[in-house]
């Protein structure tokens, strides 16, 4: 028979089975259902090569991917962006392909999940919908030398 006790003892058993269950889940539906997941790790690359290594080679040029899908290469370097601006048309997906010339920099987005680091050597992959006109700064996050406060930029989001 239940008493109060066993009742008592299930109370906190059963939670925690069913909240590591439910937190399982989240993960599994958000990398598969959502595909929402870590900045990727996509590749290396020289540094000294990056401007003749595509998509390095045009920095800042839209390629589209899709129906208002975008690729667009960005390079951290000290102590600016290039491109220091992008214009996008609103509601378009963009993959930024990103990487380092010189030292470890970062890069975030506002408004957006794009928070990532920026090592020389390694491509970082990461996406980002704007669906709203306006302006988006992004900055480098990882201090990187004197002029690390002049490292940001603008993603002009253009009505359509
Ligand atoms: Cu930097």
């Amino acid at each position: 028979m239940i008493n109060r006790k066993t009742l008592l003892e299930l109370g906190w058993i059963l939670p925690s089975i069913a909240i590591p269950v439910g937190m399982l889940v989240a993960v599994i539906v958000s990398a598969f259902g959502m595909n929402i997941g870590v900045p990727s790790q996509a590749g290396t690359i020289q540094p000294a090569a990056i401007d003749t290594t595509p998509p390095f080679d045009q920095p800042g040029v839209l390629r589209q991917v899709g129906p208002n899908q975008y690729e667009v290469a960005l390079i951290g370097q000290v102590w600016s962006f290039n491109p220091r601006e992008l214009r996008v048309p609103a509601g378009a997906e963009v993959h930024f392909v990103a990487t380092s010339r010189d030292v470890i920099h970062g890069l975030h987005i506002e408004g957006t999940n794009v928070n990532v680091m920026l090592i020389p050597g390694r491509i970082t992959r990461q996406r980002a919908v704007f669906r709203e006109p306006g302006q988006y700064r992004f900055v480098c996050h990882e201090y990187c030398g004197i002029g690390h406060h002049t490292m940001y930029g603008t993603v002009i989001v253009e009505e359509r």
